[in-house]
């Protein structure tokens, strides 16, 4: 692949860390919702991180990113403290949305996460929303809407791309395209092309979204367009959806095989980073120790915090 940004140690110790902290967390969350501790429904990204870890290393806190229901890898990526995700998945008042939004709704406006939408396609006119407000008043920041392939069926999308076009707007769509939507790949639930409709509007960039090195650096690419103020854009990430639609289990889907070694993002930076010397070995296995250690804190955190009263309702 021909790369636009330069990469250096400080950026792939920066997204090896964020992929471990969203997979790590994935899995032990995985792990302990068969023990009724959370109760929300979860949507994991197990096999996506390179797509949110890759865009957000471009984003700062000022920029607003607007998510769907899969909403823990990019959240996580944006910036929000786990502690404050473990603590609403655990129903705890100390939890970002202080457990009233549940894991499709994470709140956090000091990282730029500003609400998410469990509708599908939901977040793309909310994105747009941000990106207007940046443009009357000035505010510098972006609007990203962050969405799943299925969301580039609704009507929605046709209309923010039509609108963000028109008004050159400093808003990015990503589509994390993992081909599914819940059990229906996208052959069985869409008729158009996704790149080829929204080029029709706005200039499409692709990415290879099981590889963070791909995403960083077409991300850039495009984050530097929307930023210098020439309108919007489309990233589109192809990826792999490693776990089932929702809830715990790995996806039993003949037609969605895994394969561990080829798609694993994680597995991918690692090769990259000890192959040309950025990072060595151990200090990919000390990474991987401090996040079980951040997990252990997070989750004794959200435990010894307290359940909302009905009494919050009405604060
Ligand atoms: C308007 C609407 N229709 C249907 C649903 C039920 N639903 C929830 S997630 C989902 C699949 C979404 O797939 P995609 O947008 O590609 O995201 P992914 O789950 O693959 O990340 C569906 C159909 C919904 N939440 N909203």
């Amino acid at each position: 692949m021909q790369r636009t940004h330069t990469i250096d140690r400080e950026a792939v110790l920066w997204m090896l860390r964020r992929m471990r902290l969203i997979r790590q967390t994935s899995e032990r969350i995985a792990k302990l919702y068969a023990t009724d501790v959370m109760e929300t429904p979860v949507h994991l990204c197990i096999g996506q991180e390179a797509v949110s870890v890759g865009l957000c290393r471009h984003l700062t806190d000022r920029d607003k990113l607007f998510l769907g229901h899969r909403t823990h890898g990019p959240a996580l990526a944006k910036g929000l403290p786990l502690p404050k995700l473990m603590a609403e998945l655990y129903g705890r008042t100390s939890g970002c949305s202080h457990a009233f939004g549940g894991s499709m709704h994470l709140i956090d406006t000091e990282h730029g996460l500003p609400g998410s939408s469990a509708i599908v396609g939901g977040s793309i006119a909310l994105g747009v929303g941000a990106a207007l407000a940046s443009s009357l008043t000035g505010g510098g920041f972006l609007g990203v809407s962050y969405f799943g392939d299925a969301a580039t069926n609704a009507g929605v999308f046709y209309e923010s791309l039509n609108f963000a076009a028109l008004r050159k707007l400093p808003v990015l769509f990503l589509c994390e395209d993992n081909g599914w939507s819940n059990v229906m790949p996208k052959s069985a639930h869409s008729a158009h092309d996704i790149t080829s409709v929204a080029e029709r509007f706005l200039p499409v960039l692709q990415a290879d979204g099981t590889d963070v090195l791909s995403v960083f650096d077409r991300a850039g690419a495009a984050v530097q367009h929307v930023r210098a103020g020439n309108g919007p854009m489309l990233l589109h990430c192809r990826t792999k959806r490693w776990m089932k639609h929702q809830g715990p289990d790995r996806c039993d889907l003949p037609e969605n095989a895994v394969d561990p070694a080829r798609d694993c993002p994680i597995v991918k930076l690692e090769a990259f980073a000890t192959r040309s010397g950025m990072v060595r070995a151990d200090e990919c296995a000390a990474i991987e120790r401090a996040i079980e250690a951040e997990i252990d804190a997070a989750i004794a955190f959200a435990e010894a915090s307290p359940f909302p009263t009905p009494e919050l309702l009405e604060a």
